[in-house]
């Protein structure tokens, strides 16, 4: 019988192979309460044309954007849960304006996790791929900061991150510091099922992906790395893609390489995405794949939020052309 590696005895493997002592299981099952969230969340995707899930929901969430019907049950799959964990702390959601803390004993309650519940929801009714996407932070020992305090830490302080991408095959790429690893949801089983270990950026990419409707209003050096990029004086040709779904748009770079950038416009002069649950958790996984992630100039995992919901701008991709990017940007 061929033997499979599901993402829980994964995680529990590497917490051995880390620490050189056996796990307790608390950070597995705090993580299976994601991969459950992530199970009920495909399962709805899956079903979205045959059910009465596609469309608005007829709220704005804090952003002020329209939540789609989707959004609000990714939203109350993962609170409900991450909810029942011991181990959770406070959860934080691109959804939700405040964060929902339990009133759990510091020693028990020490993990916080953040996440954007269902990313890329402009793309959910035309059947394109969209994602959930989470970090995982320590809660600060009260002597050293309240919770409050614990939900802004920088993102190199994140002990995991991780994205589930919904597409033609459900996929979560996890790292909890030791390298980038995918899992592919088996749904004859029921399980996320290893697919990659030690998954590395290219050096170089052939793609490059930006909302170039934005570029006449990104700062002047963008422009000109674009025009850099298009007219091959990175050394070779590249094409363009963009999904507008961050999570695909990241997956695509982590195994192809490449550039993403969304630098400031004119209408989100901080950048559009958000630093905890959109830039920080991949920054994270970039950089442990051997990529770089940036503001266009400064490393994002060493950001000081100021907010839970703060925006940035954001670029990530393979060393040679970041390397390149942060050439133009500072010149
Ligand atoms: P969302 O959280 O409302 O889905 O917005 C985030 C999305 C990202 O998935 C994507 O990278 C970006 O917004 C696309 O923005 P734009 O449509 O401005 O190109
Ligand atoms: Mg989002």
């Amino acid at each position: 019988m061929a033997m499979i590696t599901t993402v829980q005895q994964h995680i529990l493997q590497q917490q051995t192979e880390i620490t050189g002592k056996e796990a307790s299981g608390t950070f597995s099952w705090l993580l299976s309460g994601i991969t459950l969230a992530a199970k009920m969340i495909e399962a709805k995707i899956r079903a979205a044309g045959l059910s009465d899930i596609v469309g608005a929901y007829g709220a704005e969430n804090v952003q002020g954007e329209q939540q789609q019907k989707l959004d609000v049950y990714a939203n109350q799959a993962l609170l409900h849960c991450l909810g029942l964990r011991d181990s959770v702390a406070a959860l934080v959601s691109e959804e939700d304006a405040e964060p929902v803390t339990f009133n759990r004993d510091p020693e028990t309650g020490k993990y916080i996790i953040v996440f954007d519940p269902l990313d890329g929801s402009s793309n959910i009714d035309v059947n394109v791929n969209v994602g959930t996407i989470f970090s995982v932070l320590r809660r600060l020992p009260p002597e050293h900061g309240t919770l409050e305090e614990s939900l802004l830490q920088p993102g190199v302080r994140q002990v995991a991150a991780g994205y589930v991408v919904y597409g033609p095959s459900t996929v979560l790429v996890y790292s909890s510091g030791n390298g980038v690893h995918s899992f592919t949801l088996d749904s004859s089983i029921g399980a996320f099922v290893l697919s990659g270990e030690h998954l590395r950026m290219p050096e170089q990419g052939g793609y490059y992906s930006a909302n170039e409707a934005n570029a006449g209003s990104w700062p002047a050096e963008y422009r000109a790395f674009l025009e850099t990029v298009r007219s091959g004086g990175l050394g070779r040709e590249y094409s363009s893609r963009y999904v507008g779904s961050l999570v695909a748009d990241f997956h695509r770079t982590l195994l192809k390489g490449g550039i993403f950038l969304y630098p400031p416009t004119a209408k989100a002069p901080q950048g559009k995405l958000r630093l905890l649950y959109e830039a920080n958790p991949l920054a994270f996984l970039a950089e442990q794949a051997g990529g770089l992630a940036t503001t266009g100039s400064g490393r994002i995992l060493e950001l000081r939020p100021e907010g839970i919901h703060q925006r940035t701008p954001f670029c990530f991709g393979s060393r040679h052309e970041m390397d390149a990017l942060a050439r133009a940007v500072r010149a």
